[in-house]
């Protein structure tokens, strides 16, 4: 089943010329709202009639998410306030979140593609659907869960937490899709044996995962213990949220909904564009959107795009897994954490040195990150020998991580001189889970 033939079966020329079209009047929408862009495209000397065809997008200046946060909040949004009738937020670093303003039609055209993802995944009305991805600023919630009133399935607005009423929900209502991150569906796996409700006991049978990278290996561990097929969704806040691509049944590769969204791989070094087929970074930009449209933004996924069609009957272009990133963001439990998150947190505390440590592992199938940081020699000296000055410390710095980065980390506070100083990209981070 296709949601929207119309948009998804095109011909290559009938997508390219639409793109074009759409392409042009973004850029001039951008123009007229935006002033960041206007000053950009006149600085390049670009007026919107030089943007005709989609290939014009070549000539066109690159957005970043440093862009975002050099115009926080609402420096990029096209739309008037009057018009906006959301706003989501996705993690930053240095504690200022990435803001999104959509409008009603933005609201719309996400509901339709998340209703595109849902049908190829096999997701009809007669299915109760649950949506286990956070609510809240997190986009993952409320943007599947607009999808699947659109479609017009039966959403169970179940969030995450609550794990083990949730899965009683799933077996005594007979719920027969999920949407959530791949490594809560294995925690769903886990809990659901302790708690003694075997996979013979639910109907599900469709799972949505997305928002943090998974393999392979975990998709199989998934469908086993679930018994259910899993489908990989992909999405950033910035470009709208999941559902900027998904699997078909063919599973070969995920569809872009280039007519909203199109895509773009470079050479992170260079800025070059690449030939179909090459890994490099994926760069969007949003054909349509009215509430902050971008022009050629930096994900800093690296992934390649799939040429050829598919034998599922669309023709949109598929993009292949996400093999990285060409920043040091991590994703833990679906939540984007950045280093320099941790290290703005510890500069802001007297107490410590700027010598830390972030270890991410996965127990029982749920990420877990421990923050290991230095105490200065002053402090140290005067508290070692004092347990209840220790844990007040230990408790400080937890309180004020977790306000920074949405998600609990466990601390562990360290001698002067005992953290390892290392050169390098990571040198801040130690990754313990297999991906
Ligand atoms: P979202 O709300 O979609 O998670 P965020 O802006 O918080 O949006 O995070 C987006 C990032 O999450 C992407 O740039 C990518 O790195 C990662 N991500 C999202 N979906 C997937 C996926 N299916 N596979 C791998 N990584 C993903
Ligand atoms: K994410
Ligand atoms: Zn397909």
């Amino acid at each position: 089943m296709i949601w929207n033939p119309n948009k998804e079966c095109m011909s290559r020329d009938e997508m390219s010329a639409l793109q074009g079209k759409r392409l042009h009047k973004i850029v001039e929408y951008v123009y007229h709202n935006v002033p960041f862009y206007r000053n950009k495209l006149q600085a390049m000397d670009i007026r919107p009639d030089d943007i005709q065809t989609i290939e014009d997008i070549k000539k066109l200046p690159f957005t970043t998410k440093q862009d975002l946060r050099d115009n926080y909040p609402f420096g990029l949004q096209a739309a008037p306030q009057s018009e906006i009738i959301r706003i989501h937020a996705s993690s930053g670093t240095t504690g200022k979140p990435t803001i999104v303003g959509y409008t009603r039609k933005d609201i719309g055209i996400w509901s339709e593609t998340m209703a595109r993802c849902l049908t190829a995944f096999g997701v009809s009305r007669d299915d109760i659907f649950s949506v286990a991805y956070g609510y809240g600023l997190f986009t993952g919630g409320l943007g599947a869960h607009y999808g699947v009133e659109h479609l017009g399935a039966s959403v169970i607005p179940a969030g995450t937490g609550n794990t083990e009423k949730h899965l009683k929900l799933i077996r005594d209502l007979g719920i027969t899709g999920i949407a959530c991150t791949p490594s809560y569906a294995l925690y769903l796996a886990e809990t659901m044996e302790k708690i003694g409700i075997s996979k013979d006991d639910i109907r599900l049978r469709i799972g949505a995962f997305g928002a943090e990278p998974w393999t392979e290996q975990m998709r199989k561990e998934i469908e086993n213990k679930l018994g259910l097929k899993g489908y990989n969704i992909y999405g950033l806040s910035e470009i709208m949220g999941p559902s900027v691509s998904y699997e078909c049944q063919m599973q070969n590769g995920s569809h872009i909904n280039e007519d909203h969204f199109y895509p773009e791989i470079i050479n992170p070094t260079t800025l070059e564009p690449l030939p179909l087929g090459q890994t490099g970074e994926l760069v969007f930009t949003t054909l349509t959107k009215e509430g902050m449209p971008l022009l050629r933004y930096r994900t800093r996924d690296l992934c390649s795009l799939i040429p050829g069609t598919c034998d599922c009957g669309r023709t949109n272009v598929r993009m292949g897994r996400i093999q990285g990133r060409s920043d040091d963001m991590l994703i833990i439990r679906g939540i984007n954490v950045f280093p320099s998150q941790v290290e703005s947190v510890i500069l802001s505390l007297p107490e410590f040195a700027p010598r830390y440590m972030l270890i991410v592992d996965r127990e029982k199938n749920l990420d877990t990150l421990l923050v290991q940081a230095e105490l200065r020699q002053e402090v140290f000296t005067s508290t070692f020998d004092t347990p209840a000055a220790v844990d007040a410390l230990e408790k400080k710095l937890a309180s004020k991580l977790k306000s920074v980065l949405s998600i609990a980390a466990k601390v562990q506070l360290k001698a002067p001189g005992t953290i390892e100083r290392s050169q390098g990209k990571s040198a801040h981070v130690i990754d313990n889970r297999k991906l």
